[in-house]
């Protein structure tokens, strides 16, 4: 079983029946989609859990995206061709490639001028689009990547939330020298804290609430972590923060979502430097506007990425990041309910689920 596409088990967010806003994840056996000419068909090895996932699991929505039909979650995620469209020329059966989840829908004026993220797209797992957390799943060919030999499955799916860190240090303009505040340790904080050093930060301090997820940034390379207690006023974490980096940082990158967290960034911010919000919390946020205008502090949205996978690979076959310790947990897909609890329940950092039965391993 698990080899065939006779069986295409998927993992199945359904939207409850009574008026409870939290959705069943239900494991069913679902048809294999034929691909058009420019898509090809994968069979799904590993599979990444993302924060928005288990937001849909748990709330069957995210702002105006609701869940209103069974939709298939998970969109950080890497497999194997095994069928190609006629149109598809650069991948063959038996390519290993990681997804980007999320293409373009039309030709319009951001995708043609190579910002396709800011384009209506197609995205995995976000309402109502399907994603690929199953055993066979098929994709736009242009936007599956090939994988070479010495970058794993796994590798390969952490490269969809590498990517959002990416975007975020090229949209602050990251450089050689930098001063670097990263607010948050989770896995957007530490794949951006991976990305700020790539990229020629020269010290790096990254805050949390939680004293485990520090720990983790620490392992991964950040130079100072400070914990946040959640009494502390932004000015004075902006003090410390100073303190702590002998100097204010040129670029924040607040990764929370939290008001205090981004009120934080612009006082921590050096003047002439710049804030970028990756974090996504309520609509509306109270932030000290005046603060950061009289002092020139840039703030700068992130929105997903473009054009980050070939970077992303390059990265990680020559060595210069390394996502592996990013992931804490594997499930097999047929365990998909635990691993979601897990995520839910803050345990580990990255939870990954194995849809190969004959490739559960790293
Ligand atoms: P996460 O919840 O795992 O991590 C957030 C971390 O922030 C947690 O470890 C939490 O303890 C910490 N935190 C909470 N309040 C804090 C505070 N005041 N100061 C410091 N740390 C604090 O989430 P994640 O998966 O790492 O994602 C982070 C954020 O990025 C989320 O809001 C998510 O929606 C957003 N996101 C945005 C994009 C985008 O395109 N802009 C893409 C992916 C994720
Ligand atoms: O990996 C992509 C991703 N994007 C997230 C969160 C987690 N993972 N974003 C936060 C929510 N937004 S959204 O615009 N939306 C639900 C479409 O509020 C997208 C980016
Ligand atoms: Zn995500």
């Amino acid at each position: 079983m698990g080899n065939s596409e006779n069986e295409n088990l998927s993992v199945v967010l359904y939207k409850r029946r009574e008026e409870k806003p939290q959705c069943d994840i239900v494991l069913e056996n679902r048809p294999v989609r034929e691909p058009a000419g420019d898509e090809v068909v994968l069979k799904m090895n590993s599979v990444g859990i993302c924060g928005s996932d288990v937001h849909y699991w748990l709330n069957g929505r995210i702002g105006d995206f609701i869940v209103k039909e069974p939709m298939v979650i998970g969109h950080e995620a890497a497999g194997t061709v095994v069928r190609c469209g006629k149109d598809v020329k650069h991948l063959k059966p038996g390519d290993r490639v990681a997804i980007e989840p999320g293409y373009p829908l039309c030709s319009d004026e951001f995708s043609k001028s190579g910002r396709y993220n800011l384009s209506p797209v197609y995205f995995c797992a976000t309402p109502p689009d399907h994603g690929n957390l199953q055993r066979f799943y098929t994709h736009k060919g242009s936007f599956c990547h090939k994988l070479p030999d010495n970058v794993s499955f796994e590798e390969g799916a952490l490269i969809e939330p590498l990517s959002v860190g990416i975007h975020a240090c090229r949209r602050a303009q990251i450089g050689l020298g930098h001063r670097v505040l990263i607010c948050g340790a989770g896995p957007i904080g530490l794949v951006s804290l991976l990305s700020a050093k790539a990229m020629g930060a020269a010290s790096i301090v990254v805050t949390d609430l939680s004293s485990n997820r520090l720990d983790k940034a620490k392992e991964l390379g950040a130079n100072f972590t400070y914990q946040i207690k959640l009494d502390e006023k932004p000015q004075d974490v902006a003090k410390k923060i100073e303190e702590i980096l002998g100097g204010m940082p040129d670029r924040t990158i607040e990764c929370t979502g939290a008001e205090s967290a981004v009120q934080t960034g612009i006082y921590a911010t050096k003047s002439g430097g710049c804030l970028l919000l990756v974090g996504m919390g309520p609509q509306n946020v109270t932030v000290p506007l005046v603060n950061a205008a009289v002092r020139e502090v840039d703030i700068k949205g992130v929105f997903r990425y473009c054009n980050t996978w070939p970077t992303a690979i390059s990265m990680l076959a020559s060595g210069q990041i390394n996502v592996k310790p990013l992931v804490t947990h594997r499930f097999p897909l047929e365990k998909s309910q635990e691993a979601f609890e897990y995520t839910r329940d803050g345990k580990g950092i990255k939870v990954m689920l194995k849809c190969d039965p004959e490739d559960q391993g790293a």
